[in-house]
């Protein structure tokens, strides 16, 4: 039996939190994994949530909380139980870049995602002139920020859903190894 089977373990379903600023792309790219269409989104006032399943066989929840300023302030509130972080970021609002790295570092420091496993998603790169990962990479000074943890940055389009899976499994496959090390195992794969 592997690891990912073990009935005397202390099964859990996955738990992502999306965070990132508004208008960042969390609620169309939630909609697109989950409906594989585009879906007209409304700013979140308070949060979305939904069990998407990756490839038929890894089912995760994902939390998708509103990034609005007002908002921000309640992001704290949904860290605890949280397996795996995607901070989604709009890589043509090069004016806000700053705003969002600051978020990303101030939530890095909640003690219930700590050594947590980060996908930062280089959304919107349908759009001419996005910020590259490469740029995204280093202006968000990736390396120190997540020096303690497992991470990756994952350019994507939300519109045309590229990227979003690859990020998604990218996020699971870390999250795997970090359970290992926890002594926790996931309900990745369902019983029947
Ligand atoms: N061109 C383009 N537009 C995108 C992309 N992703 C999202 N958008 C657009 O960006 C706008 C905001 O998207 P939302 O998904 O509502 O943003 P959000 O991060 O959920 O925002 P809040 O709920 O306010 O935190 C919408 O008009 C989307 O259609 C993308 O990859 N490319
Ligand atoms: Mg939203």
């Amino acid at each position: 039996m592997g690891p990912w089977s073990s009935k005397n373990s202390k099964a859990k379903e996955a738990q992502i939190l999306l965070l990132g600023l508004d208008s960042a792309g969390k609620s169309t790219l939630l909609y697109k994994l989950k409906f594989a269409k585009d879906t007209a989104t409304t700013p979140t006032i308070g949060f979305n949530v939904e069990m998407i399943e990756l490839e038929k066989r890894i089912s995760l929840t994902v939390w998708d909380v509103g990034g609005q300023e007002k908002m921000r302030t309640v992001w704290c509130c949904y860290c605890e139980n949280t397996d795996g972080l995607l901070y989604v970021v709009d890589s043509t609002d090069k004016q806000r870049l700053e705003d969002s790295r600051r978020e990303f570092e101030h939530i890095l420091k909640n003690e219930h995602i700590k050594k947590i496993p980060v996908v930062l998603l280089a959304n919107k790169q349908d759009i001419p002139g996005a910020l590259s990962a490469e740029d995204i990479t280093r202006m968000f000074k990736m390396k120190e920020l997540c020096s303690d943890r497992n991470w990756y940055v994952q350019p994507c389009c939300a519109i045309t859903g590229d990227g979003l899976a690859e990020g998604f499994r990218q996020l699971t496959g870390f999250m795997k190894s970090h359970v290992k090390s926890r002594g926790d195992i996931f309900t990745f794969f369902k019983q029947n």
